[in-house]
Formats: C-alpha cells, sequence, structure tokens
C-alpha cells in the first residue's frame, strides 16, 4: 500500500485540513499518516479560535520514524502555522521526500485576501516553500502573493496564462491554480508541466456558493487520486468535478453546516469516480 504523510495543522471543529485529508485519502487506499503542526479548537474563520502550536513535537516525531526507517510515496503540505514551520518543511522535504511526490498546497489566502493568522512574510516564506515542490496548487489569491501580480475578479486566459508562468519559475514541475472561470458560470484549473511543456484546462459547471475547506478537499483528491496512479490531468479533473458535487450536496442538506462542507456523505461517490 502506497503511504503519504501529510503536515497541517488540526481543527478539531470546521471540516479542513487534517479533518478532511486523512479520510479522504484513507478512502482512496492509501495510507495516510499525520504530522500536526497545530491544534486549535476550530478553523480560523469563526469569530474566535485556541491555537496550541506544536512545532517543537515536529523534530523528535520525525526521529522517531527515522529509528523506524519509515519511508513516504509523497508528502503533502498543506496550512501550516508560522515562518518557522515552513522552514522546518525543507529539511522534511528532503528527510522524506526523495523517494516520492512533494505536493505542496500553500494555503493562506482566498478572496484576495490572507487569511487572519497570516502576514506578508509569511507569504513570502511560502512562497519559498513551493519552489521545493513537484507539485503546487495555489488559488488565484495565492498566485497573487506568491507573484506580486494583482488580484483580479476579473480576468481571461491571458492573465491566468502569465500567473501559471510566474508560478513556473518558482520551480515546480507542475503547477495548477485553483478556482479559475474561464467562461460564464464555469470554473476549474489550468495547469502547467514544465517537462512536457503542456497546458491543462478544465472546467465544470460552477456551483454558486462557497465553502470553507474545499481547498483540502480538492488537494486531498488530487493526491489521493495521483497515489493511485492516475495521471495529474485526470487527478485534477476528478478533484474538480468531486468538490463540486460535494459542494452541491451540501447545498442541498437543510441542516447543513455553515463551516464546511458535507464530504462525509459524498465519499462513496468519490471511491467509483473515473
Ligand atoms: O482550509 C484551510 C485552513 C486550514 N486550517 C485552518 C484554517 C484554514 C483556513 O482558514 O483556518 C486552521
Amino acid at each position: 500500500m502506497k503511504r503519504i504523510l501529510t503536515v497541517q495543522d488540526i481543527s478539531c471543529l470546521g471540516k479542513c485540513s487534517i479533518t478532511i485529508a486523512l479520510p479522504v485519502i484513507s478512502a482512496l487506499g492509501t495510507e495516510c499518516v499525520i504530522l500536526p503542526t497545530a491544534v486549535l479548537s476550530n478553523h480560523t474563520l469563526f469569530k474566535s479560535f485556541t491555537v496550541k502550536d506544536l512545532s517543537d513535537q515536529i523534530e523528535p516525531i520525525c526521529e522517531k520514524w527515522l529509528d523506524e526507517d519509515v519511508k513516504f510515496d509523497g508528502v503533502y503540505t498543506g496550512y501550516l502555522g508560522t515562518v518557522e514551520q515552513i522552514e522546518m518543511m525543507k529539511k522534511l522535504f528532503d528527510t522524506f521526500g526523495k523517494d516520492g511526490i512533494v505536493f505542496v498546497d500553500p494555503v493562506m489566502a482566498d478572496n484576495g485576501r490572507l487569511y487572519p493568522a497570516f502576514d506578508m512574510e509569511y507569504a513570502k516564506k511560502n512562497t519559498e516553500l513551493c519552489s521545493h515542490a513537484d507539485i503546487i496548487v495555489p488559488n488565484i489569491t495565492e498566485a497573487c502573493f506568491m507573484t506580486g501580480m494583482d488580484y483580479r475578479e476579473e480576468y481571461d486566459e491571458s492573465y491566468i496564462r502569465e500567473l501559471l508562468e510566474r508560478l513556473t519559475k518558482l520551480g515546480a514541475g507542475i503547477t495548477v491554480l485553483t478556482g479559475v472561470s474561464l467562461s460564464e458560470g464555469k470554473t476549474g484549473v489550468m495547469g502547467y508541466d514544465r517537462e512536457h511543456d503542456e497546458f491543462y484546462i478544465y472546467q465544470n459547471d460552477k456551483v454558486g456558493a462557497m465553502f470553507h475547506g474545499t481547498g483540502d478537499l480538492f488537494s486531498s483528491t488530487v493526491i489521493g487520486e495521483i497515489m493511485k496512479g492516475r495521471d495529474w490531468k485526470d487527478a485534477m479533473r476528478i478533484a474538480a468535478d468531486y468538490t463540486a458535487h460535494t459542494i452541491q450536496v451540501t447545498l442541498d442538506d437543510p441542516k447543513k453546516p455553515w463551516y464546511g462542507v458535507d464530504f462525509e456523505a459524498t465519499i462513496p461517490y468519490l471511491i467509483n469516480m473515473e
């Protein structure tokens, strides 16, 4: 069985980061080892939250795994807490990422703004981290913070291509922009594979709602599908369709939580996707 390591926070309540990655990656048939960066009462879009930083646990935990000679087929980082933790990830990639895929979701911003816990220094460090990855999946807001380009709500394909070109210079082999709408009523991804000099666009019907944690759902699905042996483009397509389907199912639930999506209801659908 394939085994990946995911490094993100545990938000006890809120359906994001590890509480999405662990069930989704497991359902797709890959062992998901977790390295929690912090424990939060809930994610940071609630009106308040507690946070216990776990940075001092990262090294001792990794040392135990080294004693056990554990190997990973991939390392997937998501929401990290501090610039110091981002620094630690570079070493962690050297130690545990060299036999597999390093997948970085530079979670830090959406809708034109940084998340409450972050500042420009964090954004800069997160950008550096992306240059150590094989695959990166920023949304448009994150890409703007990473490249210095202006954030736009309305754009055309040339704007997205320019963002992709600038992001590609950071160094990852595969760069994928998420939340890309190239025509009315559509949304999806646009990616670039440097080795094959190949662009990929996938657009599905836009569901008229935004929910928290959907980026984590998308990324967990992508890495889970890649671990199944799926080509990166198929993995992106499946993840985009699955995320859209889950948003729709959540909207149809009269008792939906405001803070996240009902991915629990759609896991059976996911595992049968082609
Ligand atoms: O879904 C991204 C995410 C993960 N973890 C925490 C967050 C967020 C986004 O706000 O606050 C703690």
